[in-house]
């Protein structure tokens, strides 16, 4: 039977019995065998429910090895923006990790983050085992600095996830990259591919994401000491139903570009693009747009939809849209609006004869 208790749970959720209730957890969840059956027990990530679940996912043997090392690093954001932050293996985003179904994923996470930073990876969005989805504490204690942890999963849901840790507000560092998780048995008729990765960037810029925190801890009460730096107010939008967030961003990124800078896509008129839109952002939806193009979207969150063209999309924080698009002939804008905060991220897409080559490698060949 499953040890952990109502009490131990709600603290573990608050955070504030820390990595003690995940300990007493784990090790009677491990060690237990009729763990998730009975009317009171409770699934433990390394329980038996899990492993019993687990057991029954279909891989195809392969293995995709790689090491994400997270420390602090100075990124290149275009157009002079050269940030301290905290990054994978020094970019932002970090390389894209690609997959295809049932494969598994060996990703060794090596923690040089400083001042003793705990850190974890949340594969976000991708169904997989409780234990290898990186919520301290409650599927697994957080990664200590100086150390690493093996994340170790089949990915079999096909579809476009992305990665970020999962401790404090580290999410809002550099600390990201997308994940596809390619189908051989896909059936949308595609040429190519584009990975449009959306964030709000403040790190290294006014602050950083933990200052931006502390002073939205102190609510409005904190903005009698001398006004908000950090904080927004009254960002609305009738689309997200009211509030539009809380956070001032001084940047908007499509893949790690400001837009004074931004990312170009070079393709041919009249090929067929995939778009794998994530938005990667901490406080923001973006209204996405390509200029003189209607948009079919395919697939949301990694599942297939019934197709349904459209000429913006509203991506909420940590959402993902799959989209079609046959390419007109000339330089477009992509623009992200972020959705009532009156500031946008933008990326371009250039076909036709004399385009310049592209400056980022973000072509990929179809999987079609
Ligand atoms: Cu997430």
């Amino acid at each position: 039977m499953n040890s952990i208790n109502r009490r131990s749970v709600l603290l573990a959720g608050l955070g504030v019995a820390g990595t003690g209730a995940l300990a007493a957890c784990s090790n009677s969840g491990s060690g237990g065998t009729g763990s998730g059956s009975g009317s009171n027990a409770l699934v433990s990530p390394s329980g038996a429910a899990v492993a019993a679940a687990e057991k029954k996912r279909t891989g195809t043997g392969r293995q995709q090895k790689l090491t994400l090392t997270a420390a602090p690093a100075v990124i290149d954001l275009g157009g002079g923006v050269r940030p301290r932050t905290w990054a994978f293996d020094g970019r932002t985003p970090g390389k894209e990790v690609r997959l295809s179904v049932g494969d598994t994923l060996v990703a060794e996470l090596s923690n040089q983050l400083p001042d003793r930073t705990a850190t974890s990876i949340h594969w976000h969005g991708i169904a997989l085992r409780d234990d290898m989805d990186g919520v301290p504490p409650t599927t697994q204690t957080a990664v200590r600095a100086g150390s690493t942890f093996t994340y170790r999963f089949i990915a079999d849901a096909p579809g476009t996830y992305f990665f970020h840790p999962h401790v404090g507000v580290q999410l809002d560092r550099g600390l990201y990259a997308p994940l596809i998780v390619e189908d051989p048995k896909e059936t949308l008729d595609h040429d190519d591919e584009w990975v449009v990765l959306l964030d709000d960037w403040v790190d290294g810029v006014t602050g950083t994401p933990d200052e931006v925190f502390a002073e939205l801890r102190q609510g409005m009460g904190g903005m009698d000491m001398g006004g908000a730096k950090f904080m927004l107010m009254g960002a609305e939008s009738d689309l997200l139903g009211g509030d539009a967030g809380d956070v001032k961003y001084p940047y908007h990124l499509v893949n790690g570009r400001v837009a004074t800078d931004p990312d170009v896509y070079t393709g041919k008129p009249g090929k067929k693009v995939r778009l794998r839109i994530v938005n990667a952002g901490g406080d923001t939806a973006y209204r996405v747009a390509l200029g003189g193009h209607r948009l079919t979207v395919t697939h949301t969150d990694g599942f297939p939809v019934r197709h349904r063209e459209v000429d913006a999309l509203l991506v909420g924080m940590g959402e993902r849209y799959d989209v079609l698009v046959t390419l007109g002939d000339g330089v477009f804008p992509l623009v992200a609006l972020a959705e009532g905060k009156d500031a946008n991220a933008l990326a371009l897409v250039r076909t036709g004869s004399g385009a310049p080559r592209r400056r980022r490698s973000a072509r990929r060949s179809s999987t079609a």
